[in-house]
């Protein structure tokens, strides 16, 4: 792994495989069993989208970082950090208005935006953005590995399920739902989908009882792939990895979204049609639709056949 050194995290590592084709992208904050603050969700969307762009990456991998320098304990993610937690949602630390115009650790932007003027940095507001993470994680054209070493708790749970694959620590790794603990609800993908995953009684289980699942009982339960001992969790990752980049790109990417199509509804049916689109601009016939307009010609289709 050789880290991605343009940005200057701070609550996340950022690495790249360039042989394996595979990103690692790791929550850094052990001592809080890797808990996202605004901070970290800001971090975690840039990484996502430098990743994005990255046309020879077929996988990114989420994980976490450990153990925690305090206990030894792993973690995955436990979710929004409870102790910044404001009346309506997580608050940064310091304000991102300050924070831009004193140029500090959030000011850099985003690959697709450009710089915000010091009048436009937002205003410090509870943020609930890790749902912003994973529509990222659901709609970017690669697979997404959740490598979870240990706790995949609250909004750290709904994270591993949002990604394509979760492999899983058999020493360490442990399930758990806490959200209705403090007051907090996960009503998208982090239920719902999960229901997908593993059925209806058993993801109200999840969240109704709040019971801890091993990595075992996670991989019966049918939302984690694969739990391996934890000595072999990255060799394992970089395996899928390998595996995974060793498949037609465009193939993957449709398979992606046409799993996603029937529970993303009419944006899963958009995201899936602009992958057509684009397949369907590489054809002669919609290259000379172009060709024509650009000539101010009647397009010619008649050598193009009707398929079946
Ligand atoms: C994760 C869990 C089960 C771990 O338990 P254990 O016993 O292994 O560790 P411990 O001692 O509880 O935690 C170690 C340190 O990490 C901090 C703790 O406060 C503790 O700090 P110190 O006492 O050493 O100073 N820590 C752990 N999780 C934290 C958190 N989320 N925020 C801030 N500090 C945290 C156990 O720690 C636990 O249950 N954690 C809370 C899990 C939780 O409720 N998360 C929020 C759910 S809501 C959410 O994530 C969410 C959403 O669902 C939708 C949108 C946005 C957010």
């Amino acid at each position: 792994w050789e880290p991605v050194d343009r940005f200057e995290f701070t609550d996340i590592t950022y690495h790249r495989a360039t042989e394996t084709g595979a990103v690692r992208i790791a929550f850094d904050r052990p001592e809080k069993r890797n808990a996202f603050r605004p901070e970290t969700v800001d971090e975690l969307a840039t990484a996502l989208d430098h990743a994005k762009r990255l046309t020879d990456v077929g996988c990114v991998i989420i994980t976490g970082n450990g153990p925690s320098p305090k206990d030894g304990g792993w973690a995955f993610c436990s979710g929004g950090d409870q102790s910044i937690r404001g009346e309506s949602g997580y608050e940064y630390s310091q304000s991102p208005r300050d924070s831009e115009t004193e140029g500090g650790e959030h000011s850099e932007p985003r690959a697709d935006e450009a710089p915000p003027e010091a009048d436009d940095a937002p205003e410090n507001v509870g943020r609930l953005h890790i749902l912003e993470v994973q529509r990222q994680i659901r709609h970017i054209p690669k697979v997404v590995v959740a490598v979870v070493p240990g706790w995949a708790v609250g909004g750290g749970h709904s994270l591993h399920v949002v990604c394509d694959l979760t492999l899983a620590s058999a020493d360490h790794a442990k399930f758990l739902q806490t959200d209705p603990d403090v007051g907090s609800f996960d009503g998208g993908f982090g239920s719902a989908y999960l229901a997908r995953q593993i059925g209806q009684k058993k993801a109200r289980e999840v969240f109704f009882l709040g019971k801890t699942y091993s990595a075992e009982e996670a991989a019966d339960m049918g939302m984690v792939n694969e739990a391996v001992p934890h000595e072999d969790l990255e060799a394992t990752a970089i395996e899928w990895a390998e595996a995974i980049n060793s498949k037609s790109p465009t193939a993957m990417r449709m398979l992606k979204y046409a799993f996603n199509l029937d529970s993303d509804g009419m944006v899963g049916q958009q995201v899936f049609a602009g992958e057509a689109t684009r397949l369907a601009y590489m054809t002669d016939e919609a290259q000379e639709g172009r060709d024509a307009f650009n000539e101010g010609r009647e397009p010619e289709f008649d050598d193009v056949p009707w398929h079946y």
